[in-house]
C-alpha cells in the first residue's frame, strides 16, 4: 500500500492549514510501513517546511504533478533520470516557470487573470490566509503559475485550449487555476509508483486522496480513490470511477476517517 495525497483542503484544514487531526492515523500508517506521499499544488520549499513541521519524510510531487523531489536518505533506488539539485533529486515533468510565463503573459491582451507573479506578499496573503513567511514559499514557484481568473468561463476553456497548443495545461485547484507543462498529478503518482514498484519487485495498491479538480487525474489513475469533503466546493466529477468513496468529513477529520478504514481493511490496526 502507498498512500498519494493532496494537501489543501485534503490533509490541512481548507482555511487553517492544520493536519493535526489526522496525525494518529498517518502515525500508524507510517509505522505500519505505508508510505504517505505528498501530491500537492505547492512548491518544494512549502513542502519541505511542513514535512519538518509534520515529521514526514517522503519522497513528494510539487506544482500539480511538475516535478518528484527525492530528499536524502528516502532508502529508494534513484532512477535515472532524477537529477542531483543540492542534496536532493529531481525528476522535472514540466517545463520551467519561466517558460510558462512567458506563453501566458503573451495572452494579457484577450484574458482577463491576476497571476501570483504580479501579486505582492500582502494580495497572497490576503487571498490564501496564509501567513507571511509561508506566502513567501507559496511564491517561490519553479515549474507552474497559479492564477485568479477574473473572466468568463468561456473564455477559460478558450484559455485552456490555446495552452493546450503551447503543451501548456490550465488546472482549477481550491483557490487558483494553475498553469503548468503537459503534466498532471495523476502521472507524476504513476511515474513515482512505477520506482516503488520496482524497488520492491511487485505490485503496490495506491490509495489517492484529493478535494479538488486538480486532483481528479490522480484519484483516476489510483487504485482506490478517495474524494476528501470541501466545506467550500462541491466534489468534482471523477469519469469513469464509480468506486470512488466521498468522506462524511471535511478537510483531515475526512482524511482520517477514509485512511483509517483503509489501514484496517489491509489489516492495519489504526485509531
Ligand atoms: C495554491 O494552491 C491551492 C491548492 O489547491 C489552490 O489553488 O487553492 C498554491 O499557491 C500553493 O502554493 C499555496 O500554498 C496554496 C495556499 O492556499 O494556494
Ligand atoms: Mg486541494
Ligand atoms: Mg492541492
Amino acid at each position: 500500500l502507498v498512500i498519494f495525497t493532496d494537501l489543501d483542503g485534503t490533509l490541512l484544514d481548507h482555511h487553517t492549514y492544520s493536519a493535526e487531526p489526522a496525525r494518529p492515523v498517518w502515525e500508524a500508517a507510517l509505522e505500519a510501513g505505508v508510505p504517505v506521499i505528498f501530491n500537492t499544488s505547492k512548491t518544494r520549499v512549502e513542502v519541505e517546511q511542513l514535512q519538518e513541521r509534520l515529521d514526514i519524510h517522503q519522497p513528494f510531487i510539487v506544482e500539480n504533478g511538475a516535478a518528484v523531489w527525492f530528499p536524502p536518505d528516502t532508502g529508494l533506488p534513484l532512477p535515472p533520470d532524477a537529477r542531483p539539485h543540492g542534496n536532493y533529486y529531481c525528476k522535472a515533468l514540466s517545463v520551467p516557470r519561466v517558460d510558462i510565463l512567458e506563453q501566458l503573459y503573451a495572452l494579457r491582451q484577450r484574458y482577463t487573470f491576476r497571476g501570483l507573479s504580479e501579486m505582492g506578499l500582502a494580495e497572497l496573503m490576503e487571498r490564501t490566509g496564509l501567513e507571511r513567511r509561508q506566502a513567501q514559499l507559496a511564491s517561490q514557484r519553479e515549474f507552474s503559475e497559479p492564477l485568479v481568473w477574473q473572466d468568463s468561463e468561456d473564455a477559460l476553456n478558450q484559455c485552456a485550449t490555446e495552452l493546450a497548443g503551447h503543451n501548456l495545461r490550465l488546472v482549477r485547484g481550491g483557490r487558483f487555476h494553475h498553469v503548468l507543462g503537459a503534466c498532471d498529478k495523476g502521472q507524476a503518482m504513476s511515474w513515482l509508483l512505477a520506482v516503488y514498484q520496482n524497488a520492491f519487485e511487485g505490485a503496490i495498491t495506491s490509495v489517492a486522496l484529493g478535494d479538488s479538480e486538480n486532483d481528479v487525474d490522480m484519484l483516476s489513475a489510483s487504485d482506490i480513490p478517495v474524494l476528501v469533503r470541501s466545506p467550500v466546493h462541491a466534489p468534482p466529477v471523477v469519469p469513469d470511477r464509480p468506486d470512488v468513496c466521498i468522506t462524511s468529513s471535511y478537510g483531515p477529520e475526512g482524511w482520517a476517517e477514509a485512511v483509517s478504514s483503509i489501514l484496517s481493511q489491509n489489516g492495519i490496526t489504526a485509531p
